[in-house]
């Protein structure tokens, strides 16, 4: 594929999604933990209390990424552990974890690439309003200063926040994810001030590291119309900027998309004269996840943007219900690239949930390994058009606590015995370690 040795190879996770020890060494309860524990909206009623019990079998999980291959790994730092009340004490216990985490994968060869935020928001502010009150982007400042001071360039690449998209609009739009609200008014605003504080800790992160890569992840989607109708193309042209552009043109561009503004009407955001310096900070590395496209038709009943799903009767889909689309992957990168001109984009998330099964010790997961090999090959694609790739990272380590759905969705490479926490390589793993190795990619040294 004509990858450079340097290029980097590896699997995602996060804080809440796999770490467990809910009550441990002074964290204290995030949205998630209150919205796993109270809602009754989580498919299987469970919780992150214990999850993959990485915050235990770290060590174990660090030598099976280094078993697997893989020079690079993405994880989240829990803010609840790091300052539990979200602002003022520190807690040394929540930072040392972190800190012996990079230690070691450094030791083995692995590059950390490390996101502050994927979703734990400590309960101690969004009982002072969340992310609906301005004051909590000062309080996400603080704290990359926080960490960026302990950590500092051993990171090698830190995002802000991973897909403030999802957590503006599932949290607070949808009602799917914490805290559960359904208002498009407040998921706006919500959205607002997640990227005004993705530019406050830009700005927090270089004024303490020299080296590290700075950046923030966002999920990103094509939307086709599911017919020819001018309304249906018009339908995916506006779901496609509330989904794309409406994060991404204040971020790169320093504006929002004017027809998307004009399309919310009364909903926008209030915001103040300077936000939109804030948020359009210089970045070094853009993430993106890319799982599915958006295929949609008009639909006058639904709200701005007035697009509905639609279900494309030759496609594929994972466990999810997501479409299998990868070609998906390379127009989004060329479009991004030819968009906005970011110096570097780097695959941050990509995978499928399966119904895996553990038979004699090993889950034959062939979907899931074209699943990765298809969408490893339109990165490819985008990347022989000239588009700035350095880094590939699989959705998931490890199969893990998929938030509404509990754990009844497996995205890992590694399928997990709950009950024993065994982790196992499942077959994609394998072709995964073995595909990497073709590509002579070699161990991350700072
Ligand atoms: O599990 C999530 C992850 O936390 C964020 N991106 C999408 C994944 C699959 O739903």
């Amino acid at each position: 594929m004509n990858l450079p040795s340097g290029f980097h190879f590896g699997a995602s996770t996060s804080a809440y999604q796999i770490e467990g020890a809910a009550q441990e060494d002074g964290r204290l309860p995030s949205i998630w933990d209150e919205f796993a524990h109270k809602s009754g909206r989580i498919k299987d009623g469970r919780t992150g209390d214990v999850a993959c019990d990485h915050y235990h079998r770290w060590r174990e999980d660090v030598d099976l990424i280094h078993a697997l291959g893989h020079n690079a790994y993405r994880f989240s730092i829990a803010w609840p552990r790091v300052i539990p009340q979200g602002r003022g004490a520190v807690n040394a216990k929540g930072l040392d974890f972190y800190d012996r985490l990079v230690d070691r994968l450094l030791e083995k060869g692995i590059a950390p690439y490390a996101t502050l935020y994927h979703w734990d928001l400590p309960m101690g502010l969004h009982r002072e309003g969340g992310w609906l009150n301005r004051d909590t982007c000062h309080a996400f400042a603080d704290y990359a200063a926080v960490v960026a001071q302990r950590l500092g360039d051993r990171v090698y690449s830190y995002a802000t926040f991973n897909e403030p998209r999802c957590s503006a609009t599932v949290g607070y739009l949808e009602g799917r994810h914490a805290p559960g609200e359904m208002d498009q008014a407040k998921a706006l605003q919500v959205a607002h001030h997640l990227m005004l504080a993705h530019g406050l800790g830009m700005q927090a992160l270089r004024a303490n590291t020299r080296t590290a890569r700075l950046g923030v992840v966002l999920d990103v989607k094509p939307y086709h119309p599911a017919d020819d109708s001018a309304a249906s193309q018009q339908a995916a042209h506006n779901a496609y900027g509330v989904f794309n552009r409406w994060f991404m043109e204040p971020m790169f561009l320093g504006h929002y998309p004017q027809d998307i503004w004009d399309g919310y009407g009364a909903m926008v955001p209030a915001m103040q004269e300077s936000d939109l310096v804030t948020i359009c900070q210089p970045i070094d590395s853009l993430g993106i996840n890319y799982y599915a496209r958006g295929h949609v038709e008009h639909s006058a009943a639904k709200p701005f943007p007035h697009a509905a799903d639609v279900r494309c009767a030759t496609s594929s889909f994972t466990d999810m219900g997501w479409e299998i689309w990868p070609d998906g992957l390379r127009e989004m990168l060329v479009r991004i690239h030819r968009d906005y001109r970011v110096p570097d984009i780097y695959i941050a998330e990509n995978g499928a949930a399966m119904d895996d099964v553990l038979e004699n010790g090993r889950v034959h997961d062939p979907v899931r390994r074209d699943y990765l090999q298809s969408h490893i090959t339109a990165m490819a694609q985008a990347r022989a058009t000239g588009v700035p790739i350095s880094a590939y990272l699989a959705w998931s380590l490890l199969d893990n606590y998929e938030w509404g759905h509990g754990y009844t969705r497996r995205f890992g490479l590694c399928y997990v015995d709950y009950p024993t926490q065994q982790r196992i390589p499942k077959d994609s793993a394998l072709w995964l370690r073995d595909f990497i190795a073709s590509q002579n990619a070699r161990p991350y040294t700072r």
